[in-house]
């Protein structure tokens, strides 16, 4: 008898464009980016980066609510999204607000979200994608509806959705990759393999070996890829994309990577369940000193240009977050009508006792 796993599960290379020493180690599979497009994709995670250190100190200083650290997973967040097109419509996880920032999103908004303000979460026009999913893995199964009906539409568009490595072992997780399968709908579903699950190690979350391997089942392509290398991550999206445009079916991307802060500012304390060697090991595999090191190289990106960089960030989150302190504050008939089309009898109730109220 055939031992059919383990080959499955030996196929499953780390693809890798980049090393961490900002090194091109596959030279067929370098994206053409030009220059331009480089220094861009830098700049935008030398930004995420100082949002993300902005972030937790405004949660800090008690004036964002709810935030999820980002540090470390900018090449799988940020050059995922840069191989995107803005026709194409997002269906983020919590730690996912980077991507809907370059989509559109305005960063007061972004803001507002973390306050649990309504206003967050209602994307300009022209800004395809929902709000941040909460509940891990629903954000799957509504990413295969949103890419059947692009399908039906006949749009040359993609959906695009985010979860953990946690995410993999809820059930919506596979509802949402058998159903885009079976309807060959064009999806990109990412599974940014962070190695925790707030506390748990993605060992005791599956005896999978990849997280890539699970798109076998589901009869979709599965990559996996570094997730601390932005030209890998840029070059296997672009490369799912163009299948799933081109009538190819879905893909399951899994990243690898690492949050280096804690799950949540809600309390969690890493050094409770990671050591500071892995926490080290890690750190050398930064997304943005590989890539830097890359840029410099080439003589396209220096200190001068990543500071000014990092100044413009610093204005713009200062700007951002007064416009997000000023905005008038909720108020609960808001809440009521924001949540439904067509509110059921206790609701319509209540939404009168709080207009009342509210005119008093
Ligand atoms: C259905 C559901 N169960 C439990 C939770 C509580 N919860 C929030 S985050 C989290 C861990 C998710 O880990 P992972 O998918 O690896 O994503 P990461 O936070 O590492 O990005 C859990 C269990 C939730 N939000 N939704
Ligand atoms: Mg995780």
């Amino acid at each position: 008898m055939k031992h059919v796993l383990e080959e499955i599960e030996n196929k499953f290379e780390v693809f890798q464009v980049l090393n961490q020493d900002g090194e091109i180690v596959n030279k067929e599979n370098v994206p053409d980016l030009s220059d331009d497009e480089l220094k861009e994709l830098m700049t935008r995670m030398v930004y995420t980066r100082v949002l993300d250190q902005r972030s937790i100190a405004l949660n800090r200083q008690g004036r964002l609510g709810f935030y999820a650290p980002t540090a470390g997973q900018e090449a799988s967040q940020i050059a995922s999204h840069f191989a995107l097109e803005k026709q194409d419509f997002i269906l983020p996880g919590y730690r996912d607000v980077p991507q809907l920032i370059w989509h559109g999103l305005p960063l007061y908004q972004a803001f507002l979200f973390s306050k649990g303000h309504f206003h967050g979460n209602q994307m300009p026009e022209g800004v395809n994608a929902l709000s941040p999913q909460i509940i891990i893995g629903a954000q799957y199964v509504q990413a295969a509806g949103v890419a059947l009906g692009m399908k039906l539409r006949g749009k040359d568009a993609v959906a695009v959705t985010y979860t953990g490595d946690g995410g993999t072992s809820q059930g919506d997780f596979y509802e949402g990759i058998n159903f885009a399968g079976a309807y060959n709908a064009p999806a990109i579903f990412f599974i940014q393999n962070n190695y925790f699950a707030i506390s748990v190690p993605v060992e005791k979350q599956t005896a999978a070996k990849t997280l890539a391997q699970k798109a076998v089942a589901a009869g979709i392509e599965g990559y996996q890829v570094d997730g601390m290398d932005p030209l890998a991550v840029y070059a296997v999206t672009e490369h799912a994309r163009k299948r799933a445009i081109n009538g190819g079916g879905p893909t399951l991307i899994e990243t690898l990577t690492y949050r280096y802060g804690p799950h949540t500012m809600a309390g969690d304390d890493p050094t409770r369940y990671r050591t500071k060697d892995l926490d080290s090991e890690w750190e050398k595999r930064d997304p943005l000193v590989r890539f830097r090191t890359y840029l410099e190289n080439k003589n396209v990106w220096s200190e001068e240009q990543e500071n000014e960089v990092i100044e413009r960030a610093k204005e713009d989150i200062k700007e951002a977050i007064k416009k997000a302190d000023a905005y008038p504050k909720q108020k609960v008939t808001e809440l009521i009508e924001n949540m439904y089309e067509n509110l059921p009898y206790n609701l319509e109730e209540q939404l009168k006792e709080y207009r009342e109220r509210e005119s008093n």
